[in-house]
């Protein structure tokens, strides 16, 4: 069966999902596309979807006939409509992060889902389904013994100028948010927000970087320092620190070269370089799903509790080294 796919939002990851669909995955083709500036959508028509129909609004598209599933690749405070719209209609929706950019309107997806009884969405935490961090998993589970601390990194080369400091946690933060309580099958209890000296490439209303540290409900401790105009690449780091011993994150392949006296490899320097194998297994995977009539992954819930610890992430920054309490509403049993 080819699910047929409509894009609300074709900017650079609706276009570069888009083209994943059409181009590398098996089971789908984009039959639809609409963004609010009509001309992203006609230049991803025209470049990577040539059978897609434009459409005026996410309603419409979500509401067409041969639309059979939805991506969600708009800019974040528009997510929650079009996927609370895509529940409505029964439709599957991959949706970008953040699910919704507050908890209340994340739990009101939860409750659209759950009322409904059965799994529409798939949040895109793609990182759950890159291959260092499968095999970090198992080495949790099989290896390292139970976690005692956790430490990572976020590094961004750089940012835009619009780029503020609370979007350190809702934008890129998020992502270790949700793959973390992944690794460690746990839930978070508190946050705290460190900030060392604001680096030279930062700006008034970006303090970069920062320390966030997060403790769970296991008692596992872990800081993830967040680094967004770090400028020599874009760089992800995660060591577990358990009982038997520790296990890192793999690097990305990169070749070894021995130049001018001295052994190096490059490092990448883009997010869709870096996850680009996670992507494709993400949309294979909500491809399949999809084919069915449900979804499977991150889910909702995932979105949810993403939402509720941004909230407190952000709330800890205003509080600069006091602990913010991480409390979660009763898990609904569709996602148990
Ligand atoms: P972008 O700004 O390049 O593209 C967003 C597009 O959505 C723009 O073309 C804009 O005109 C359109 N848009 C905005 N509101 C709309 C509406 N109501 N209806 C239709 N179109 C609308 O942004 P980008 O980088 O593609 O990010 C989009 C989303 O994807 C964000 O939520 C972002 O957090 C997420 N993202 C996820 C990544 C990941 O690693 N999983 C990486 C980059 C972005
Ligand atoms: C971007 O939106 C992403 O999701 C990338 O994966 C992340 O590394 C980056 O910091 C965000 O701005």
């Amino acid at each position: 069966m080819t699910v047929k796919i409509g894009v609300i939002g074709s900017g650079a990851i609706g276009r570069d999902h888009a083209r994943r669909i059409n181009h590398v995955l098996a089971g789908g083709r984009i039959v639809a596309v609409t963004d609010v500036n009509r001309a992203a959508a006609e230049a991803v028509k025209a470049d990577v979807a040539p059978d897609a129909a434009i459409y005026a609004t996410g309603e419409e598209l979500v509401a067409a006939k041969d639309v059979d599933a939805v991506l969600v690749t708009s800019w974040g405070a528009t997510h929650e409509q079009y996927v609370l719209a895509s529940i409505a209609a029964g439709k599957p929706c991959f949706c970008e992060k953040p699910l919704a950019t507050t908890a209340e309107g994340a739990r009101r997806i939860v409750e659209a889902e759950a009322a409904l009884g059965r799994r529409l969405v798939q949040v895109g935490f793609m990182r759950r389904y890159d291959a260092g961090y499968v095999a970090l998993k198992e080495a949790i589970r099989t290896r390292t013994g139970a976690p005692i601390m956790v430490h990572a990194a976020h590094r961004n080369p750089t940012v835009p100028e619009a780029y503020v400091t609370p979007m350190a946690i809702h934008d890129t933060l998020i992502h270790e948010i949700d793959v973390l309580r992944w690794l460690l099958d746990d839930d978070y209890v508190s946050a705290r927000v460190l900030f060392p000296r604001r680096a030279a490439r930062s700006h008034a209303k970006l303090r970069d970087p920062q320390v966030v540290v997060l403790e769970t409900r296991k008692g596992v401790l872990i800081n993830v320092e967040i680094f967004v105009n770090c400028h020599y690449g874009y760089d992800i780091q995660c060591e577990i620190v358990g009982e038997d011993g520790t296990a890192c994150l793999p690097e990305p392949m990169a070749v070894e070269l021995r130049l001018g006296a001295k052994l190096q490899n490059d490092i990448l320097t883009d997010w869709k370089d870096r996850f680009v194998a996670a992507y494709d297994v993400e949309l294979q995977d909500f491809l399949k799903a999809a084919a069915a009539g449900t979804a499977t992954g991150p889910s909702s819930w995932d979105g949810y509790v993403a939402a509720i610890t941004s909230d407190a992430c952000v709330a800890a920054q205003e509080r600069e080294g006091a602990p913010v309490a991480i409390k979660m509403a009763d898990r609904p049993s569709l996602y148990r």
